[in-house]
């Protein structure tokens, strides 16, 4: 807003449409007055002379001096010329004056220049439909490429120097041409714009989108979508334009540098090396990939040395285009790798790799080929019986890009066979009310979502006949998916004795309402009855009882033999010596279970100095009383909770960061080790974000996310500042347990303002059961807390903080939930939905050590 002041007003706003040629004008003109200047000057002080010689002349002479004028005049000019000095004092000081003003003008005019004005580039692509690839094309020395870039550029001056931001706008250079394997050129161009900063937003990049979209909507004929921009036959869309602030500085002044590179795949299946590598400096690399036309490319990075900083300082982005397009990114690799491939493939014959590096060695290393254009429609039909095949997403088992679509189909050999189709680490929901985030799905005229997930999901499809296809709908690649398909009796998806989970997966009898999730997605544990507790010897064992640190039974038969260790299964505690006893709670419980101790080591979490063992229906907190509890702020706005759960680790919700612009850790801070909201004991920058890769946006699935901060908290502090405890992945919590819910989210659901300080508010796990009795379908990542009265809630802005559970034995506090979602704050009988952290016991290991 200073800025706007200063470029607003008078003279300066006279300058607004000027740009270098104007300031080189403007030189010319200051040079020409100081010339005239001078001039005038020297003629005043000849004036002056000359009026001082005839006022004493003629005060000399009684008699008319006609006669005798020439020779005067001549004697006059030699006078003048003896007495005329341009270094006397009064030149010297016009001359100073002027070159003063002159250098005052000059310095405004450049500071105003370059502080008020940007330079803004624009990358635009676009089709024009009419016109074949040759290779001429590629060279742009060439006559064909020079005149088809005169033909563009002369086009789309036409349209910006007519528009509304015509005294923006400068010029457009054509970049690159590329083939489209639909037929048709691509064009790649730079739009330059001089913008002022007061008028930032009249050159935002829809703004200058639209202007090229409707010059070109006015002439669409015949329901295509190619119109004509001027005389060039244009794809609407196709039109993408992106503006940049950025890109000045990132694109244009490393190019020429020797990290720009243009490189061509010229046979089918003939892997072009690739590699970039820095041994110190700032590493910035624009690497340009072609196929021949028609093909594709695939593109392996087989390893990337980069500092993990979220992709602000160090990144190998990959772009289905030639340009730093933002809607073409493909995939952005932000964190180091050496020990697998990534594979990615393009929609067109061309790439564009950016790699940036900040100081250090850095590089990668990888390769890139030309491969065929997959046909779009595979019809598989399939006399299917046992597992016989797969069917795998395009390219698999690379990436497959964002345009893309399958279909296959099936028959079975009987009615009563119909097709199951197992995937890895992906499951199809039906489609709701929102769109899909990773693939829609059509099976027999049915829709459906496809998401990732960590486990294995049967899906069946009870018809002899079946049509899938599949459409991708990420804007970016996707990893790859595969299935494996047989035919099943639709009459009994499961053998005998066997239950079928809503994932597909068919268990055995007795692990229904075992207390263990063996469904992965609780299927098998809703609407159980509480199993008797009868103590004999058979019951005592059962898992809901067994070892979970509660007597259930008067004798105790229930919690003994805990720590003798025992086989492995998934409701068991694994030692770091891989062995494992059947305590649930075994970790940081005080009390050493593991023959290696490891079960107490790392317990340096969980113990609050301060506070009684007592936002909606809350009350203050007390200094102190909550050392985990932290207060996330995006570009100065308290935006979300997170917890301390080590030194330099926090954790908080994946929706906290759900859009491109709140994934950038640059404008978050985090204030620890606070009570009233401005008055933090600590606080530090984000260093990195790390997102649950499966997080789903639609559903809240998989709602967790990592932040890395910048400096860690001076020891003196660790009064106020400590870490939580992280359960293990089997630690239990039951129905009724007492936690506890913090933050400065609002007070209540149509509150406008936030409380300043920290509202804590007590609330009961909910079963999964009742849970879901409320909220319908819930993902066993999911756990639900709060009262019966509802009065005692999470809300608005209390997202990604902490629920805090005290651990019976040993005393420590454990992080059981992360505020996630609910429906509204505080109604009656729809509890605060919180992720369940004890299933990312093993995710969060793989960050924080
Ligand atoms: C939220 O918008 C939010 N009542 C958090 C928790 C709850 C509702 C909304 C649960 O951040």
């Amino acid at each position: 807003m200073q800025n706007f002041k200063v470029c607003g007003y008078g003279f300066f706003s006279v300058l607004l449409v000027f740009d270098l040629r104007s300031l080189l004008l403007l030189f010319v003109i200051i040079f020409a007055y100081f010339l005239c200047c001078c001039k005038s000057h020297i003629y005043l002080s000849m004036a002056k002379v000359i009026y001082f010689e005839v006022a004493t002349v003629d005060s000399k002479l009684a008699k008319p001096l006609n006669h005798r004028r020439p020779k005067r005049k001549t004697k006059l000019r030699k006078k003048y010329r003896k007495k005329f000095n341009p270094w006397n004092f009064q030149n010297v000081a016009a001359l100073s004056i002027v070159l003063v003003v002159f250098f005052v003008i000059s310095m405004w005019t450049l500071l105003w220049y370059f502080v008020c004005n940007s330079v803004v580039f624009f990358a635009a692509l676009f089709r024009i439909a009419n016109v074949e690839f040759i290779p001429e094309y590629r060279q742009k020395e060439s006559r064909e490429f020079a005149s088809m870039a005169q033909n563009i550029e002369v086009v789309v001056n036409n349209v910006y120097r007519k528009s509304a931001v015509s005294k923006m706008y400068k010029h457009s250079v054509l970049s690159d041409l590329s083939s489209n394997n639909d037929g048709g050129i691509l064009v790649y161009i730079w739009m330059i714009f001089v913008v002022p900063k007061a008028k930032k937003q009249y050159a935002c990049e829809d703004c200058v989108g639209v202007i090229l979209k409707d010059s070109i909507q006015t002439s669409l004929v015949n329901r295509t979508s190619v119109g004509y921009l001027y005389d060039l036959p244009v794809d609407f869309d196709s039109i993408v334009v992106n503006g940049n602030f950025i890109l000045r500085k990132d694109y244009f002044m490393v190019i020429g540098f020797k990290c720009s590179n243009d490189l061509y795949a010229e046979q089918q299946g003939v892997n072009i090396y690739l590699s970039a590598t820095a041994s110190s400096g700032k590493t910035n690399c624009h690497i340009k990939l072609f196929a021949l036309p028609g093909f594709l490319i695939h593109l392996s990075i087989e390893s990337i040395d980069i500092e993990a900083n979220d992709c602000v300082e160090d990144a190998l982005i990959v772009y289905d285009s030639l340009m730093p397009i933002r809607s073409k990114v493909l995939y952005k690799i932000c964190e180091p790798f050496n020990s697998s491939t990534m594979s990615f493939v393009s929609t067109g014959n061309v790439m564009y790799l950016s790699f940036k590096a900040s100081l250090g060695k850095k590089g990668f290393t990888g390769n890139f080929a030309a491969i065929p254009q997959e046909r779009n429609n595979i019809l598989a039909t399939q006399n299917a019986l046992d597992y016989e095949g797969y069917i795998k997403s395009p390219y698999f088992p690379s990436f497959y890009p964002p345009k893309c679509n399958c279909t296959w189909g099936f028959r079975t050999p009987r009615t009563n066979l119909g097709i199951a189709l197992k995937f890895y680490n992906y499951e199809l929901k039906e489609k709701g009310l929102k769109g899909c985030d990773h693939g829609w799905w059509k099976i027999n005229e049915k829709m459906y979502c496809g998401s990732y997930v960590d486990y294995q999901t049967i899906f069946y499809i009870a018809s002899s006949k079946s049509e899938i296809e599949f459409q991708c709908s990420s804007k970016l690649s996707d990893p790859a998916f595969k299935a494996q398909y047989a035919s099943y009796n639709i009459n009994k998806p499961c053998p005998g004795d066997h239950f079928l989970c809503s994932t597909g997966l068919c268990i055995e009898i007795s692990q229904r309402c075992n207390g263990v999730d063996d469904c992965n997605d609780e299927s098998d544990e809703v609407f159980c009855s509480t199993p008797l507790k009868v103590c004999d010897s058979s019951n005592y064992q059962h898992p809901y009882f067994a070892c979970n640190g509660i007597r259930d039974c008067e004798d105790g038969a229930d919690e003994m033999n805990c720590t003798m260790v025992v086989p492995c299964t998934n409701i068991t505690y694994k030692c770091k010596n891989n062995m494992c006893i059947r305590k649930r709670n075994a970790k940081c419980d005080g009390v050493s279970d593991c023959l290696d101790n490891s079960d107490e080591s790392n317990c340096g979490c969980g113990s609050k100095s301060q506070g009684k063992s007592r936002i909606v229906g809350g009350a203050n907190a007390d200094d102190a009383e909550w050392p985990w509890q932290v207060s996330l702020h995006f570009s100065g706005t308290l935006y979300c909770g997170a917890s301390v759960i080590s030194k330099e680790w926090l954790l908080s919700a994946a929706h906290c960061f759900g859009t491109e612009k709140l994934s950038d850790p640059r404008p978050w801070l985090a204030y620890l080790g606070m009570r009233v909201q401005g008055n933090p004991k600590f606080f530090s920058e984000i260093r990195r974000i790390v997102v649950h890769e499966y997080y789903n946006s639609r559903s809240f699935d998989y709602d967790i996310a990592l932040l890395q901060l910048k400096n860690t908290w001076p020891k003196s502090l660790s009064s106020v500042i400590q870490p939580i405890c992280i359960p293990s992945i089997i630690q239990s919590v039951q129905s009724g347990d007492k936690c506890w819910v913090t933050g400065w989210g609002k007070k209540s659901e149509g509150d406008s303002e936030s409380p300043s300080i920290l509202q804590e508010a007590e609330v009961e796990i909910v079963s999964q059961t009742v849970c879901r009795m409320r909220y319908g379908p819930l993902s066993s990542r999911m756990i639900c807390a709060g009262v019966a009265s509802g009065k005692k809630d999470a809300c608005r802005g209390d997202s990604g903080g902490p629920l805090s559970c005290p651990e019976k034995s040993g005393g420590k506090w454990f992080l059981i939930g992360i505020v996630s979602w609910g429906v509204g704050c505080g109604r009656p009988n729809l509890p605060g939905v919180y992720t369940r952290v004890s299933k990312f016991a093993s995710w969060i290991q793989n960050y924080v050590v």
